[in-house]
């Protein structure tokens, strides 16, 4: 948990927007809308769908029509995960939601936690659903898949300097003034790494950011879309961002 120093007042939560980016999710988009409704039927969803071969713009479109909290946002092609947030945080902030939350398609993110996040976003600018504190878990992953997250997480700890155990993960809640304050149309990165990008322009721009534990359950349908070049472009930018923070730093010590 980091804050910037001072206790802060925050103002109530404002309206939910809950971001489902999709590529290929046919199988998923369904049941995970439902579920999203059911847990917290106050909230809206915006499916960013990347033109998916599959057709999960299309099953999106029609539950759309079905009702009225349910938006899509067709994007032409495959841009990555992280041009979908950031076109779906864009969407969220010009129509006016106090609360933008990532949430991954395939039921890894579980909507019943999500009530949770929001309680803790009450006293915060940004939370993190987190598989690596106390009382967090995840379930149905290989050894190898489990030793590759919390490796990525612990390498851009350190790297970055950062006081959080799960930065990689992508179930989390922000008020939409902290994403207009970190200036999210700069944030390049398209992978995991546009995970850890955000997280740690939070904690450099002394946003309160909290980590709540949650229970991550591995896919059960529809096929994965990490890759090689996803966790590469994750470990070059990560080293360059750590490096190029260190440097800043102590050009400042320097001249202070
Ligand atoms: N719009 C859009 N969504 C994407 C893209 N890549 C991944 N997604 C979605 O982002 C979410 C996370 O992707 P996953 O494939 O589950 O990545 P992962 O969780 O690392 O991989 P698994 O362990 O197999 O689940 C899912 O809802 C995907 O459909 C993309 O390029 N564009
Ligand atoms: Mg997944």
């Amino acid at each position: 948990m980091t804050d910037g120093g001072q206790a802060r007042r925050y103002g109530p939560l404002g309206t939910v927007l809950v971001i489902i980016p999709t590529y290929n999710e046919a199988d998923n988009i369904e049941p995970i809308s439902a579920r999203v409704r059911e847990a917290v039927p106050e909230a809206h969803i915006l499916i960013a769908d990347d033109n998916s071969p599959d057709g999960t713009g299309k099953l999106a479109d029609e539950l759309a029509a079905q009702d009225g909290h349910i938006h899509v946002l067709h994007r032409p092609g495959k841009q990555g995960l992280g041009a979908a947030y950031l076109a779906g945080f864009r969407w969220g902030i010009d129509n006016g939601y106090g609360v933008l939350v990532e949430m991954d398609a395939d039921g890894s993110h579980q909507p019943e936690e999500l009530p949770r996040l929001l309680t803790a976003l009450k006293g915060a600018d940004l939370v993190l659903g987190s598989r690596w504190v106390p009382g967090g878990r995840v379930v149905n992953w290989p050894r190898s898949r489990r030793l590759i997250s919390r490796g990525g997480s612990m390498y851009s700890r350190m790297m970055l300097g950062l006081p959080l155990r799960d930065i990689t993960g992508g179930f989390r809640a922000f008020r939409s003034e902290t994403l207009q304050g970190l200036g999210i149309d700069v944030v390049a990165s398209q992978g995991y790494c546009f995970q850890v990008d955000l997280a740690n322009r939070a904690v450099r721009a002394g946003y309160h950011v909290v980590e709540v534990p949650i229970t991550f359950v591995e896919r059960v349908r529809g096929n994965s879309k990490m890759s090689r070049d996803i966790m590469v472009e994750a470990l070059w930018r990560v080293t360059a961002w750590g490096v190029e923070g260190r440097v800043k730093r102590a050009l400042h010590r320097r001249h202070t």
